[in-house]
């Protein structure tokens, strides 16, 4: 568990770590771009449950069109441009206010500052999905601002490489023992891993079934880890 004294920065995975995106934004965004460009794909829940273990909304798009037989490389302009569209209708629905946080995460947010932890954000979402994210879900609640946000946008390599936790550790000027990680997948579970991070999972609606030996401990929701 996270320990006052001993743990200086706890970082936050994204989606489904502080809130349910992929079903409440990601999945329909996903299917609203689709549409819009003509393709005849849809996914269901269960296709996206699968879909999910790659990481990066593109990759995944390239993955699923090699899946149904498409040349994939035949269509990487066009689905670029549905990846763009998705982002786009992903602000959108996070615009309405639709998405909250997950319950806990502001209560957990101030307990760490009580105890001066810091907090960062570790995605390998794009960019503008977590600004979407900050400005209409987190931003109301008042919370500090994270010490710093790694995302997609910043790696070669998306989870489950480890790149994006050890170019947060490396911006910290923290050690892997100082820290502490919170994620939802198996994915996000090797990447902190792969750093020497200790993890904390959060099931999340996608993840729970999943694997998730190695992790220090597994809950079910946030507030389990206020300290
Ligand atoms: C989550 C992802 C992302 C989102 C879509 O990564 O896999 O790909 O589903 O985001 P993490 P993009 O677990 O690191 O938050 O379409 O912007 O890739
Ligand atoms: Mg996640």
């Amino acid at each position: 568990m996270i320990i006052p004294g001993k743990h200086r920065c706890v970082l936050f995975d994204v989606d489904g770590t502080i809130a349910e995106t992929e079903g409440q934004a990601h999945l329909p965004a996903f299917n609203h771009a689709l549409e819009e460009a003509g393709l005849p794909w849809r996914w269901t829940h269960a296709d996206y449950k699968r879909l999910l273990k790659t990481a990066g909304g593109f990759e995944r798009l390239l993955r699923y069109a090699e899946e149904t037989g498409n040349d994939a490389g035949a269509l990487r302009h066009l689905l670029a441009g549905v990846h763009k569209n998705k982002n786009k209708h992903f602000a959108e629905i996070l615009a309405s206010g639709a998405v909250k946080p997950r319950a806990g995460f502001a209560e957990l947010i101030h307990s760490l500052t009580r105890h001066d932890i810091r907090w960062a954000v570790v995605t390998t979402t794009s960019r503008s999905n977590w600004d979407a994210l900050w400005n209409y879900s987190l931003s109301p609640l008042e919370l500090p601002a994270p010490a710093t946000i790694v995302v997609g946008d910043d790696v070669q390599a998306k989870k489950p490489d480890p790149e994006a936790y050890l170019l947060a550790l490396q911006r910290l000027s923290l050690s892997a023992h100082d820290c502490y990680v919170i994620e939802d997948s198996r994915n996000g579970l090797l990447a902190a891993g792969g750093a020497g991070l200790p993890v904390a999972i959060v099931r999340s609606e996608f993840f729970a079934d999943e694997s998730f030996e190695g992790a220090a401990v597994v809950v079910d929701e946030l507030t389990e880890l206020v300290v």
